[in-house]
Order: structure tokens, then sequence, then C-alpha cells
């Protein structure tokens, strides 16, 4: 992959790169919809990487090109990077670029060349993999020590103000900071984080990424819609987020948004009980009962599709079907609205439950799902 980035670069460009540079897409265990809440999240990096290939350039112009779209190289002079600049697959890098600008970090002209086996649409994060390589190589290039966390903050910023998609903090700590062999523990009010030793095979495990390709988008207004719902009930609660609801204390919560919409309540009742389950995820983990975190990840399942209402058809037929295929759990991943599900499973079950997931699409007259197991793999790094 990283031959085929400066490979790409020397036919695009007609120079060699000065580094490649990889960011990986990710799959989320628990904690769906917490981030914008400040709450928490349990990612895990996915083999699936971006790699950007990228050298500097001294006359103020960025240009940016994709191996996976065809057509030239996008181009725009530094001064003219803001945001309605540009759209499509640009806007992102275009955007990391911006956001490096208006932190006032000393970034100049560049030219990069984008490679990804991140499947896009499928909620495993090809966006923030795509804006953490290409500021990993950006502040690379010029010599910017940026800790992870300041990194993606500023990826999360152009994400939010450049592209107009208003994300939490998830993805791109995912991309920026996980490990291999570990799932992260993420505390998103202050980005606490804890690598969790996540080795599935070694207890006779595995944790399946189910890709339905229905392809999700969250630009169309229905997550922004969530995380409305999200803040209307912490005002209504006087917090700063739902995060400060503690778990004991809901019944009472939702007594005092008795006036407020019924998908207000809903969404509250889903962050908070969603919080608690990462916390009984994470007290799984650390006791070694990893079997018992499957049926958590199925009641995280129940709450998006009747409470936070994110799922969809074809995410809850691979989690029927799983569970009635033996999983020990199973869950949609990401956003929503289509994308992937994760199902938890003994290790001698992975074929049962892979065929009987695609036969039930096949009957359902369905695409065929793509099935992998998830490797929990790095996070971003030059090459
Ligand atoms: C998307 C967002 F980008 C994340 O910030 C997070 O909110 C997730 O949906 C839902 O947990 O991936």
């Amino acid at each position: 992959m990283s031959q085929d980035a400066r490979r790409g670069f020397r036919e695009v460009y007609g120079a060699e790169p000065e580094g490649v540079w990889a960011a990986p897409g990710r799959v989320n265990l628990i904690g769906e919809h917490t981030d914008y809440n400040d709450g928490f999240v349990m990612p895990l990096a996915l083999p699936h990487t971006v790699h950007a290939a990228a050298a500097r350039r001294d006359d103020g112009v960025l240009r940016l090109h994709s191996g996976d779209v065809p057509g030239g190289a996008f181009q725009l002079a530094l001064d003219a990077v803001e945001p309605g600049a540009g759209g499509g697959w640009a806007a992102y890098p275009s955007g990391v670029m911006w956001a490096l600008r208006e932190a006032g970090l000393p970034v100049g002209g560049a030219d990069v060349h984008i490679t990804s086996t991140v499947p896009t649409g499928a909620g495993l994060s090809s966006s923030a993999a795509l804006e953490v390589a290409t500021g990993l190589a950006l502040s690379s290039l010029y010599g910017l020590e940026l800790a992870p966390e300041r990194l993606a903050r500023l990826c999360q910023r152009a994400e939010n103000e450049f592209v107009g998609m208003p994300s939490g903090i998830m993805d791109q700590m995912a991309s920026a900071c996980c490990t291999e062999g570990h799932v992260l523990h993420l505390d998103t009010r202050d980005l606490t984080q804890r690598q969790v030793p996540f080795d599935l095979r070694s207890e006779g495990l595995l944790l399946l990424v189910v890709d339905t390709r229905v392809k999700h988008t969250l630009a169309d207004g229905a997550y922004a819609g969530r995380r409305r719902a999200c803040e209307a009930g912490a005002r209504a609660l006087g917090i700063p987020a739902l995060r400060d609801v503690p778990y004991e204390e809901l019944p009472a919560a939702l007594g005092r948004l008795a006036g407020e919409p019924e998908d207000v309540r809903r969404c509250v009742r889903h962050v908070v009980t969603e919080n608690r389950r990462v916390e009984r995820t994470i007290a799984l983990l650390d006791a070694g009962d990893t079997r018992a975190v499957g049926e958590i990840l199925t009641a995280g399942h129940a709450s998006l599709r009747d409470d936070f209402r994110v799922s969809c058809e074809e995410l809850d037929l691979v989690v029927d079907t799983a569970l009635a295929a033996g999983a020990l759990g199973a869950r949609m991943t990401g956003g929503g609205f289509g994308g992937s599900a994760v199902v938890l499973l003994e290790e001698t079950l992975a074929q049962k439950v892979s065929e009987a997931v695609t036969s039930a699409f096949a009957d359902a007259g369905r695409l065929e799902p793509h099935v992998f197991e998830a490797v929990p793999s790095a996070g971003a790094r030059a090459l």
C-alpha cells in the first residue's frame, strides 16, 4: 500500500514524495452517539487504512489527488482555502489544511496523493482516516510536532466547520490514538484514554464486522437532528452535557423532562444507558469475562434501534440473524442509518454466522454483505 501511494504520487506529480503517512478506519465496540454528549466510547482501529504520500511546495498552493477518484488533481491557493471552497472528497483534506492554518500553525503548500482501503459510507470512518492521514502528513512535512489529541481536535474542527458535519471526536481520536491489539477506552470530555488489551482470539472469540453495503450518510441532517435533541435534553436539565446524568438518576431526569418532546426523552435515555454499557463493558473486560460483553452489545443495539432510532432494516437483520445463529451479541456500529454492524461470537461459529447473515440478505433481496474480522490495528503513523 505504501508503495502504491508512492507510485501514484510519482505518476501524478512527476516527483518523489517526501514521505507516506497512514491513518486507519475504526470500528466502535460500544459507546454510540455518546461522544458529542461528553461521554465514553470504545473504538478499535482497523487494518483498513488511508495512505497520504506528500511533498512540500513553496508557492502557496495545495494540490490533492485521490487514486480512487477519476480525474486530475484538485488545486487551490492556500489563501483561498476556506469553508465552501470545495466539495466532495477534497473538502476533508482541504479542511485539515484550513484548520491547521486557522490554528496559526506554519504550514505551507503541498502536493498530496491519497490511496485508501477503508470502505466509504460503511460507518468505518473513512472520512476521519482521510483527515488524520492528511493532517499527519502536513504537520510532519512542516515539522510541527503535534500530539495525537491535538491533531484529532484539528481534524474534528475541519469536519465540523469546513465540511459542515457536526460529528463528535471519537473517529478522529480512534484513527490518531488507537494501538495494535487494543481497544481504546476514551473519555470524550477531557480525552483521557486507556488502551485496553483486546485479544479475542486467545479466548477463542472473534469480533466480526458486517458491512451491510447500505451506504450511510451523516450529512443528510438526521445525525445533526439527534445531536440537537441531546443538546435540548441537557439544556432542559440545566447541565453541560448528558454525560452529567448519572445512570442511577435517569428515572428522575426523565421525570423532569416530562414536558419535552418524546424524541428528546428517548435520546436522553439512550445516551445515559449507553454510557453505563461502556462502563460495564470495561469492567467485564478487566475481569476477563469477555463473553458477557455480548449481551451488552445486543442491549446497545436495542437502544439505538428503539430509543435513538438510527438503525435500519438491514442492520436489524444482521443482529437478529447473527443472534439466532448463536452469536454472543451484536449491534449496529457507527453513526447508523446503514453502514456496519459488529458481531461477537465464538471463533468456531464464525463460518456458520457469516453464512446465515449472507443467506438472510440474499433471501431478503439485499446486496451481499461484506463480512470480515475486526483485527485491532495500529493508529496513525509515518511509514
Ligand atoms: C459518527 C460520528 F462521526 C462520531 O463522532 C460518532 O458520533 C458516531 O457517528 C456515533 O457514535 O461516526
